[in-house]
């Protein structure tokens, strides 16, 4: 399998650590965030101009969370959406957490105060408030089930956790980590999901 995407790209990650959850390292073939995602030849692999995407024998796909779908179901290991249904309900059910009220606010102050700055422009503190406080309220929820799981979806680690890790890692470079350190049970789960080595290697901090 083929991964077009940008090592530094939170979404290009999440599919990373699915490949070194399985022990495989797929063909990288880097997209630089310069202009390059939003032309030709990137354009037809993606066509909303971003990373990551996949290519396996002639299929494509677009959008992080369903080639990391794929990629558990093609490769062998441990299943990371487990087979049983209420398992794997509940797996979509925090990867939807993730999708709706968690990275959109994450990503808020990721743009505030790291983004956004990287372009020259000031740091938004505004942004930055906006999502500090938005962010409250799902890591409250999160703070509640990660006091009696070990992992986001339950007694297993999943796709659900490998979901919020890249937002996770960004929100500590932007030094807004803060926020995880206040709910004493994310940042317990968080340190025991990011010392895994499949994570090491996604964030090219172990091959
Ligand atoms: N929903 C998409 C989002 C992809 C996305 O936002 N990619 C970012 C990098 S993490 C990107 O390409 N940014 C550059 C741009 O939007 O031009 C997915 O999950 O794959």
């Amino acid at each position: 399998m083929k991964i077009y995407g940008n090592p530094m790209s939170t979404c290009t990650r999440k599919v990373l650590t699915v490949f070194a959850e399985k022990g495989v390292k797929p063909e990288f073939v880097t997209v630089e965030l310069n202009g390059e995602q939003k032309q030709e030849p990137h354009l037809s692999r993606q066509p909303f101009g971003q990373v990551p995407a996949l290519e396996d024998n002639g299929f494509a796909l677009f959008e992080s969370r369903a080639m990391c779908r794929y990629v558990d179901q093609q490769l062998p290991g441990t299943r990371l959406v487990p087979t049983d249904a209420k398992a794997a309900a509940t797996v979509e059910q925090w990867i939807s957490v993730e999708s709706a009220n968690f990275t959109p606010h994450a990503m808020k102050i990721i743009y505030g105060a790291l983004l956004e700055p990287m372009r020259g422009l000031p740091v938004n503190t505004a942004k930055i408030e906006e999502g500090r406080k938005a962010l409250e309220t799902t890591l409250g929820i999160m703070e509640k089930q990660l006091q009696k799981n070990p992992f986001i979806a339950g007694s297993e680690f999943t796709l659900a956790d490998i979901c919020y890790m890249p937002y996770i890692e960004y929100l500590y470079a932007c030094k807004n980590g803060d926020i995880i350190d206040a709910h004493p049970a994310v940042a317990k789960w968080w340190k025991g999901v990011s010392d895994r080595k499949s994570w090491q290697i996604a964030t090219g901090k172990a091959n």
